[in-house]
């Protein structure tokens, strides 16, 4: 099949046309080169993608390597990132200045640009990490729908570009791609063009061993515009992404292909998926293909016929820039392009604080979300908010924001449906794209079903904030699948995310402040469904949660014990200190925690000045993994053993025992416990008598 693909490349007229099956080549061979070298990854994505690539790359992508971040480009997701030697192949082929040679030399190797996965932020031009199968794909939804909506905001003129992803068996199969392709269908996002590399193998063997759902009658199903082309087959790739382009939807594009093509005997199997192909089958490869060039070398015509590819763009991307100098949007495009928001948003918060000291109310911190969110989108309008299908519990929609509906961008509030995963995958494509600092809600528990899109927001370094309301057993009646317990744990657990859990709506305002500041950190505001109380005693101006733990409450002498609390238990831990100090003439300090990882952070001077030297409780509905940092070896701590239990907050309160009472308790026989005993025996006594 295709033997025309199998041409002699390594001729030394340097005039003579070259075919795109000789551009593919270069393709195939700085792949598995690369893999051999590395002694490790997946030479046969590439191989088989290598054609609709070509197609992809010299004749349809928006792009220009001088000017990577130029935003008028298109955006390129390699969704089945274990093919990463194809986009580096590319990118070096294209004339991407970090891409050299001596990169693809080093593949996979500590430090180098080529890592494993395409990693955002390593090369320029990776547009997304990717790597955990349908990741891309539903954050390429993102990616084409802050296209839709800026170019909304900012017209044709400014704003007009494809979103391209190559999918392959694998981000098909998983659940994730469901969500996205529904949600992507169902908006009529035009724009987005999916290449699925067909190739009908995956790691285990034939897809067959798993799987026999027809994909194109899938996507039809969910509003998709569909066609099946043969992948090496250029003008048929091509014809059928034009038609992609047009189309009023987004659109799929099955590429019939061979993984490893070109590998003689391995090719078409699953042993040219993820290692090396052996010199010895990397040799008959080189005489199939007809390429006689030695490792990572290109021959000259073909590197010539890449280097013009890469130069296409550059026409396009100055006329826009042009376009840009003379557009009447263009303070208000690069306002909008531009990471920081505007200090208004900042200085509104601020007001609403001061107004919260006076009106003191009483709301639960995900009211209090909603009241800071109020505030914010008053001031800006680059936020845009959503929820997974739980808008009315997340209290996530703001007064007057409109929501996003098929084929009408416009809005700003997105309602993401039942998807949580595509919901947080979907934000990361919106951060990524830039114009647009997305929220998404849904319950703290469900956080379990965006885990992947949560992980690649911290590890891209995106500002996605996570409204996380019904934060513990407080949410009552809904009972233990609702409930979270272990969440708090795996939030905290995970590297470069702020988890804030305020205790009232002075605590929350703040901690949406510092989520809007952090531009390379994502954060998950954990809130809760019942009322809290204002805590905070003082009128202050100064971001207290910023320092991520502060004293709320201090003893007039030395302190007995210091109650470590978050959320809603910070109202019980001062209800425990008022218990102590009344009934057992013990001077119990008051800390609340919002954020761990900010109080982390702290000169070590100040945690110790917060944390005290007395013996620590901690108060937390959540499990006990982690506070032993902050607890020290004498610690207790009141909290969750195990899942919650379905009855009315107050009644489950009392039943797991997280109560002033049961936290004084604690204390008590901490205190008793330790040395300070003596002293505090003596007080109780002298109060007994
Ligand atoms: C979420 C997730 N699960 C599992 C893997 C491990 N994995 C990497 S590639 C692959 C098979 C993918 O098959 P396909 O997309 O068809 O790729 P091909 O073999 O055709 O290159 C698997 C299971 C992964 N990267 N991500
Ligand atoms: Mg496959």
């Amino acid at each position: 099949m295709h033997e025309s693909n199998f041409v002699a490349s390594s001729g030394l007229d340097h005039t003579r046309e070259v075919s795109p099956h000789e551009m593919a080549n270069a393709i195939r061979v700085l792949a598995m080169d690369a893999v051999e070298r590395a002694k490790s990854g997946h030479p046969g994505m590439p191989m088989g993608m290598a054609d609709v690539a070509t197609v992809l790359f010299t004749r349809f992508l928006k792009f220009d390597p001088l000017d990577p971040a130029w935003p008028d480009r298109d955006r390129f997701v390699l969704s089945a990132g274990h093919g990463s030697m194809l986009q580096y192949a590319l990118h070096h082929l294209l004339g991407y200045v970090d891409m050299t040679v001596e990169e693809l030399q080093r593949f996979r190797q500590l430090g180098a640009r080529t890592a494993g996965h395409p990693e955002h932020g390593h090369a320029l031009g990776i547009e997304t990490t990717t790597g955990p199968l349908g990741q891309g794909l539903a954050t390429a939804v993102g990616m084409a729908l802050a296209e839709r909506m800026l170019n909304t905001r900012f017209g044709d003129e400014i704003v007009d570009h494809y979103t391209y992803v190559i999918a392959g068996d694998g981000c098909l199969m998983e659940g994730i791609s469901h969500e996205a392709i529904d949600f992507a269908g169902h908006l009529a996002l035009k724009r987005l063009i999916v290449l699925w590399d067909d190739n009908r193998i995956s790691i285990d063997g034939p897809t067959a061993l798993s799987t026999s759902t027809d994909q194109l009658t899938r996507f039809q199903a969910c509003g998709w515009q569909v066609e099946s082309v043969d992948g090496h087959e250029p003008e048929q790739v091509a014809a059928a992404l034009a038609r992609a382009k047009s189309a009023d939807r987004p659109s799929l594009v099955a590429c019939r292909t061979v993984i490893g093509y070109g590998a003689p005997n391995k090719e078409g199997s699953e042993t040219a998926h993820g290692a090396p192909l052996g010199q010895a089958e990397v040799d008959a490869a080189r005489i199939r293909l007809g390429w006689s060039a030695s490792p990572f070398v290109v021959p000259e015509p073909i590197k010539t016929a890449w280097s013009r590819a890469g130069e296409r763009g550059r026409i396009d991307r100055m006329a826009w820039q042009e376009r840009l100098a003379n557009s009447q949007h263009r303070h208000a495009f690069l306002q909008a392009m531009s990471s920081y928001l505007p200090s208004r948003v900042f200085e509104q918060l601020q007001e609403h604080k001061r107004a919260l000291f006076v009106k003191k109310p009483t709301v639960a911190t995900r009211k209090a979300s909603e009241m800071a969110l109020t505030v914010i989108n008053e001031a800006t309008d680059r936020l845009i908010g959503g929820s997974a299908d739980l808008t009315h519990s997340n209290l996530t929609i703001t007064k007057g924001a409109i929501s996003i509906k098929p084929r009408e961008f416009s809005g700003r509030y997105i309602h993401y449906g039942v998807r949580e995963h595509a919901m947080g995958a979907a934000m990361n494509g919106l951060a990524l794209h830039g114009g647009f600092v997305p929220y998404g809600g849904t319950f703290l528990v469900f956080t379990d079903y965006a885990r992947g899109a949560i992980r690649l927001s911290a590890l891209m370094r995106q500002r996605v904030i996570y409204v996380l309301t019904h934060d513990s057993i407080g949410l009552g009646e809904d009972g233990p699948t609702h409930q979270p317990v272990e969440h708090l744990a795996m939030l905290r657990a995970t590297p470069n995310l702020y988890v804030f859990r305020p205790a009232d709506a002075i605590e929350t305002a703040e901690c949406w402040e510092i989520a809007l500041r952090s531009r390379e950190t994502p954060s998950a505001l954990c809130l809760s469904r019942q009322n809290l109380p204002v805590v905070r005693p003082a009128d202050n101006d100064e971001n207290l949660c910023a320092r991520g733990a502060y004293v709320l409450y201090e003893t007039e002498g030395e302190r007995d014990v210091t109650l470590l609390a978050t959320g809603s238990e910070v109202e019980i831990a001062l209800n425990a200190a008022k218990l102590l100090a009344a009934e057992h003439a013990v001077q119990a300090a008051v800390v609340s925690m919002p954020c761990w990882e900010l109080f982390e952070s702290q000169p070590i001077s100040y945690r110790q000045e917060v944390l005290g030297r007395a013996p620590r409780v901690a108060a937390e509905a959540a499990s006990r993994l982690g506070w032993d940092r902050w607890l020290g070896e004498i610690g207790a701590f009141v909290g969750m053993t195990g899942f919650g239990a379905s009855a009315p907050a107050k009644a489950l309160y009392e039943h797991f025992a997280i109560t002033a009472e049961a936290v004084s308790k604690a204390a008590l026989s901490l205190v008793c416990r330790v040395g300070a005993a003596d002293s505090v025996a003596a007080r109780i006594l002298e109060k007994q008598n």
